[in-house]
This record gives C-alpha cells, sequence and structure tokens, in this order.
C-alpha cells in the first residue's frame, strides 16, 4: 500500500496563527518559562539569536545543494537509503513516498566520513560541514533542554541533555530537498489558488527522537498540527531555527508535553531544502517517565521501553502512524497501529 505522493492537497482546515517566537538571549528565568510553555501548547517554536554560526550553516547548505543538483545516476551513488544515505520518493521501509529526495545520515563522525565517499568529490569538505554543523546544532539542543530542565525544576536540570551529549548517542541529521515541480507547457502562474498545486512532500508524522533542530532555506512549505487538529503553515526564515517535540520527549515529560505532528508541501515555484538534526539517546538506554513528572495525581503513563525498542516499533509502522501508543499502559484500539500490509 502507498500513500500520496503527488497527490494534489485540498486541506483540511488551516489556520493562521503566530508560531511561538523565543529570543534565547531574554532574562534566565523567563526564558525557561517560555520554552516550556511552547512546549507544552504547540510542542513547536521558533528560536531566535541562538550561537548557530550563519557560515556553518551556509556552508553545509553549499554542500547539500551541491549533491543535490548532481544527475540521479550520481547522486543513487549515495542510495538506497536504508535507512542511511541517499533516498529519492521512498521514506522508511513501509511504502510511505513523498515529492522529495533526501540524504540521511547517522551523526557518528566515522559514520559521515564513510558515506562522504560516495556523497561528495571532496569527502573531507563535505564531511567537515557535516560534522560543524552537527556540533552546533547538538549544542542548541543541549541548550534547550537544560532550559526545560530548569522550567520543570528537575532536580538534574543536565538531566535531558545527558541523554543525548553521550559519545553513543543515535542522534541523526537530514537534509531533504523539494523540487519546484515540473509544470505542464500550457500551466498557467494565475491559475494558482493557495496551496492547489502543491503535493505532499513528506506526509504528516510526529518524529520519534527528543528534540528536533530545523532549518530550512526560505521557501515556505512545513505545516505543524496544533493539539487540536488544525494545520498551521510555518512562515520559513532561514536565519532562524525551528525546534520540534518528539516522542521521546512527551515520554520523559510523561505526556506533560506532546510531540508535535507536521508534514511538509512541496512549492510549485521554488525549491526547498530543510536539514534536521534529530537529537537521540543511545540505543540501549531506557525511555522512561522522569521522576519529578510522575506524582500520585499523575500515574505513569508510559511502559518502560529502550530507545532501541521504540526504533524498531517505529519502523515496523507507517510513517504517520501513532507509535507512542502501543507503549501506554492503559492502551486503545487503534486501526492506525495495523502493520503495514504486504
Ligand atoms: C521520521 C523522522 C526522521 O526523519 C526519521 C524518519 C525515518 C526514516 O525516514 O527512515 C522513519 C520516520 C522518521 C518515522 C517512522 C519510520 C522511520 C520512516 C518510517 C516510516 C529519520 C526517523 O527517525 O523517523
Amino acid at each position: 500500500m502507498v500513500v500520496a505522493s503527488s497527490m494534489m492537497i485540498r486541506t483540511k482546515k488551516t489556520k493562521a496563527v503566530g508560531i511561538p517566537t523565543i529570543d534565547l538571549s531574554m532574562e534566565r528565568a523567563e526564558l525557561s518559562k517560555q520554552v516550556v510553555k511552547a512546549c507544552e501548547e504547540y510542542g513547536f517554536f521558533k528560536v531566535v539569536n541562538h550561537s548557530v554560526g550563519k557560515e556553518v550553516i551556509s556552508t553545509l547548505e553549499e554542500q547539500g545543494a551541491e549533491f543535490f543538483a548532481k544527475t540521479a545516476a550520481e547522486k543513487h551513488r549515495a542510495g538506497p537509503a536504508t535507512p542511511f544515505g541517499y533516498g529519492c520518493r521512498n521514506i522508511g521501509p513501509n511504502g510511505d513516498m513523498g515529492d522529495l529526495e533526501y540524504l540521511l545520515l547517522h551523526t557518528n563522525p566515522l559514520n559521515i566520513s564513510d558515506r562522504s565517499k560516495t556523497i561528495s568529490n571532496d569527502p573531507i569538505k563535505f564531511s567537515c560541514a557535516v560534522n560543524d554543523y552537527i556540533e552546533s546544532t547538538r549544542e542548541l539542543a543541549c541548550e534547550i533542554l537544560d532550559l526545560v530542565g530548569e522550567g520543570l525544576r528537575l532536580q538534574d536540570k543536565y538531566s535531558l541533555s545527558k541523554l543525548i551529549r553521550d559519545v553513543q548517542s543515535d542522534s541523526l541529521l537530514r537534509i531533504n530537498h523539494y523540487s519546484q515541480m515540473v509544470k505542464p507547457k500550457s500551466w498557467d502562474p494565475s491559475l494558482m489558488k493557495g496551496n492547489s498545486n502543491s503535493s505532499i512532500g513528506f506526509g504528516e508524522h510526529s518524529d520519534p527522537q527528543i528534540l528536533t533542530i530545523l532549518r530550512s532555506n526560505n521557501v515556505g512549505g512545513l505545516q505543524i498540527s496544533t493539539h487540536d487538529g488544525l494545520w498551521i503553515p510555518v512562515p520559513p526564515d532561514s536565519n532562524e531555527f525551528f525546534v520540534m517535540v518528539g516522542d521521546a520527549l512527551q515520554v520523559l515529560t510523561n505526556g506533560r508535553f506532546t510531540s508535535v505532528r507536521h508534514r511538509a508541501l512541496t512549492n510549485p515555484l521554488k525549491s526547498r531544502m530543510s536539514m534536521m538534526y534529530f537529537a537521540a539517546p543511545p540505543l540501549n538506554w531506557w525511555i522512561t517517565p522522569l521522576p519529578k513528572m510522575v506524582t500520585p495525581h499523575n500515574p505513569t503513563l508510559y511502559k518502560p521501553f529502550t530507545w532501541a525498542q521504540y526504533k524498531q516499533a517505529a519502523y515496523s509502522l507507517r510513517l504517520g502512524a501513532s507509535r507512542l501508543d502501543l507503549f501506554k499502559l492503559h492502551q486503545q484500539q487503534d486501526s492506525n497501529l495495523a502493520p503495514p500490509s504486504p
């Protein structure tokens, strides 16, 4: 079974509301409060005044653009993505498709230097660009997790960032490229209304990890879903980063934060490139609600599981599945969790 790929979007309800924007230079106590509030209300926010260097961003963007400008045959030398390497249209192992091509990399420097040989004609330049970007976005993720630790008044405010600082961390980097659509000869831009010429670039899902740090060029396409199921288009901002709560952070906070469901639509006129750092713990680490988040009034909602077990569940299901339901203590029946059809 295959999910819609070039399907035109007759979108359900969308809503024009402000995306929470958090200025990282503000006073610490207020800052940690705002971070917690945004994680609770949207599971999503934009950060400004971050400390990631402009050059670190532009160097990786150039390397990505250089790769995606290659011929299909050259790009396929870096694939197929199983799950790492170059992928085109296929997302994951269960038949999900999207109008995109991508590079998916493990953040371990040895894996990067190995992969770079099939990705770039100058593998050292490519791996340096990737490693610098990972280092900077990991720091940003740690800073945000420490703010969460402060805002939630955890006994050890570093307990969340420790999960992703470990050298064995299973964090990933993804670069997605959504080409502008090829128009029929008779295509007339004046006929275009709203999103009617867009297709699904990357279908609706939540990220399994703890936190995602996303940056894109100045082309729109990302949409997030609010808790009440409305789609909000996210105005692009190439200088700033967007932060998303992942499934693992939902569990660590015992459901106080909810992972944000999101999707990407293609733009009929411009190509979009996005880069995501997915912050994850080592494979054998346990994901279980933090002690502070469990009280007699708020008993634990999830069974304990290792990150490896959660990944295995994620890869056995479709992209859009509510995979956390499998780990809830009081499970509800959900047709969305059926194993993929053969
Ligand atoms: C979604 C978030 C990340 O992009 C990703 C994706 C992964 C993949 O593309 O290989 C998954 C998807 C993501 C969730 C469910 C599984 C795994 C495709 C898929 C169907 C790299 C990740 O970690 O999970």
